[in-house]
């Protein structure tokens, strides 16, 4: 029975329905009945498996195909009328074309299977910064794995009302799970997503980098807003006041961690706290006090597991602990647990690895996928902020950028104002290092760690930042610059990280108070070396000022492999941002 009365859904419905011809189709309503139900015909199926109810309560096992690991940038593209609208970042397909070519595919794929049809609403009920979305798909995995990472059900229908239009039309089926025949593909223009043979999280949970980025980056562009790849964080000081920060990093630079940062004791004896607001993807907007609020579009955690432990990160493992599902991780026979590399040292005797095999751990072959998962309910989090369901989101204070940086960025700096805090974001920089051979690092230009998630030319993205800037004036948060990642000659790490990254927290929202002084580089503000705290930290002054050091040889390389990236994006680069680089060049003459 369909659950609402809107015609702009129930056609599309109809549409998809006579384009894949399942057997039958199921509106999901969210009820625990139905969802108990569909585990049951799962797990009968194999296609889950109930792990130990005593330990792991209400959690499931699931493996994807060999072949379908994560998510495809290859296979990822934007559809819009115009080639150039999609920008030089991002695969372009004409949509007429994928429309046909895909329409193909689908044409009948469902037939034998049970079409699902998930309403999902990305961010709180009822909150005007939230959007609805409705997928269907021919997976129960992906039902069960919606329902933890979104809001679904009917109130996501009752939340679009019985006349809009304003739904994002998701399409997805695991087809063959063909990966040469493997699709991705984002229509802007028409608020629609169409995913084909994949079964793996980011390429099928289409609220997600779908939806909520790339979809809704472009959205946020025509109306005015801005969605972003972003860990949301509170830090409540002894007097119970809590402020946010936002805060964008390209992935495996620990942004999960971050966001469930277990405050150092120097710290958390004073009373100091920390808050999860949401560990991947905020959307931003500008509030009517005229600071710039945030909203965790999503409903729970889909955290990479290997690493994940009792001491990088109790919060994130606590969350997993209870009603979680697990992708391709190892499965312990003796209790029916989980494993993965970096939870303990002591990887289970009597083991299946993510394949599915029986698995020997003394041969050193890794038992779980190095991009192994789980999908945990925000709610399990024992940090969980008290605003995570707050319809009106939260005020940022600062919005941070970062990257791995071996030696070029130091530890910390501010922007010296909105336009020069793009500048920052558009050449955020990630490096691999290639640390058997001592070559140089890679780097990869990741702006604002978008580059993936973007809906629409990255010029134009840089222009809307720009505008969302003079549209707050003075009341935009301040921008920051941090990097955890700096090494010594050794290529060990000099800054401890981790809980410790709350002491370059504290000095941003000082700052942000006006409460923390500043000397001026040439990239821009920096602590002075005694602003940042360092009590009960096995480190001397002398390793901070090194950490905040700027070296204008390596910033001059920089400045190069700025132009040279800043190429790309031809006549559609804003000139505030070219104006930006040859300041940089001047002062580091
Ligand atoms: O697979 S997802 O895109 O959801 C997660 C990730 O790759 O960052
Ligand atoms: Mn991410």
């Amino acid at each position: 029975m369909a659950l609402t009365k809107n015609q702009n859904v129930l056609n599309w419905v109809d549409e998809v329905v006579a384009l894949t011809k399942p057997d039958q189709v199921v509106w999901i309503d969210g009820s625990e009945e139905q969802l108990k139900a569909l585990r049951d015909q799962a797990l009968a199926s194999g296609e889950m498996t109930a792990l130990n109810e005593e330990k792991l309560p209400g959690c499931l096992l699931h493996r994807t195909a060999v072949n379908d690991v994560a998510r495809v940038e290859h296979r990822t593209f934007i559809c819009s009328q115009d080639e150039k609208d999609a920008g030089p970042t991002n695969n372009w397909w004409d949509p007429k074309e994928a429309y046909t070519k895909l329409g193909e595919m689908f044409d009948g794929v469902m037939k034998g299977r049970t079409m699902y049809v998930i309403p999902y609403s990305m961010g709180p009920i009822g909150s005007v910064m939230s959007k609805v979305g409705v997928e269907v798909t021919d997976s129960i995995y992906v039902v069960l794995n919606m329902d933890i990472m979104t809001r679904m059900g009917k109130a996501a229908l009752d939340h679009l009302g019985p006349d809009s239009n304003d739904f994002v039309r998701g399409l997805h089926s695991k087809a063959d799970i063909d990966e040469e025949k493997r699709y991705i593909c984002h229509f802007p223009e028409d608020n629609t997503i169409w995913s084909i043979n994949s079964g793996y999280g980011g390429n099928v949970l289409l609220g997600k980098k779908c939806f909520a980025l790339r979809i809704a980056s472009y959205q946020g562009k025509n109306e005015g807003w801005m969605a972003e790849h972003m860990l949301i964080l509170g830090v409540e000081n002894p007097q119970g006041d809590v402020r946010y920060i936002a805060a964008a990093f390209p992935s495996a630079c620990g942004k999960t961690n971050l966001a469930m940062l277990i405050p150092p004791e120097v710290y958390a004896k004073q009373g100091y706290k920390v808050w999860t607001v949401g560990d991947d993807i905020a959307w931003l907007r500008k509030g009517e006090d005229g600071r710039l609020w945030a909203i965790n579009p999503e409903n729970g955690f889909f955290g990479v597991a290997p690493g994940t432990n009792e001491k990088s990160n109790p919060n994130a493992l606590a969350s997993t602990r209870k009603g979680t599902i697990f992708t391709n991780v190892v499965h312990n026979l003796d209790d029916n647990t989980v494993w993965w590399e970096g939870l303990d040292k002591n990887p289970p005797q009597n083991a299946l690895n993510w394949k599915g095999e029986k698995w020997d751990s003394s041969t050193g072959e890794k038992g779980a996928h190095p991009n192994s998962r789980f999908t945990a309910p925000a709610v399990n989090c024992p940090c969980i902020s008290s605003e995570f369901n707050n319809p009106k989101g939260v005020p940022i204070s600062a919005i941070v950028f970062g990257g791995r940086r071996a030696k070029t960025a130091p530890l910390v700096y501010q922007s010296r104002d909105w336009q020069h805090g793009v500048f920052v974001g558009s050449i955020m920089a990630s490096e691999t290092t290639a640390a058997a051979t001592g070559a140089v690092g890679v780097v990869r230009r990741d702006p604002m760690a978008m580059l993936p998630f973007c809906g629409y030319h990255m010029g134009d993205y840089f222009k809307h930042w720009l505008e969302m800037g003079e549209k707050l004036g003075d009341k935009a948060p301040k921008i920051f610059n941090v990097n955890w990642f700096r090494t010594d000659d050794e290529g060990h790490f000099i800054w401890p990280g981790f809980g410790d990254n709350m002491r370059v927290l504290m000095w941003i929202l000082d700052r942000c108070a006006g409460k923390a002084d500043a000397v001026e580089t040439p990239i821009g503000y920096e602590p002075k070396a005694e602003d940042i705290n360092i009590e009960g930290l096995d480190l001397t002054i002398d390793t901070v000022r090194d950490l905040l050091n700027v070296d204008k040889s390596l910033w001059k390389e920089e400045a190069k492999g700025i132009h040279e990236f800043y190429g790309k994006f031809g006549d559609r680069l804003p000139n505030e941002l070219q104006d930006e680089l040859a300041a940089l060049e001047k002062n580091l003459d």
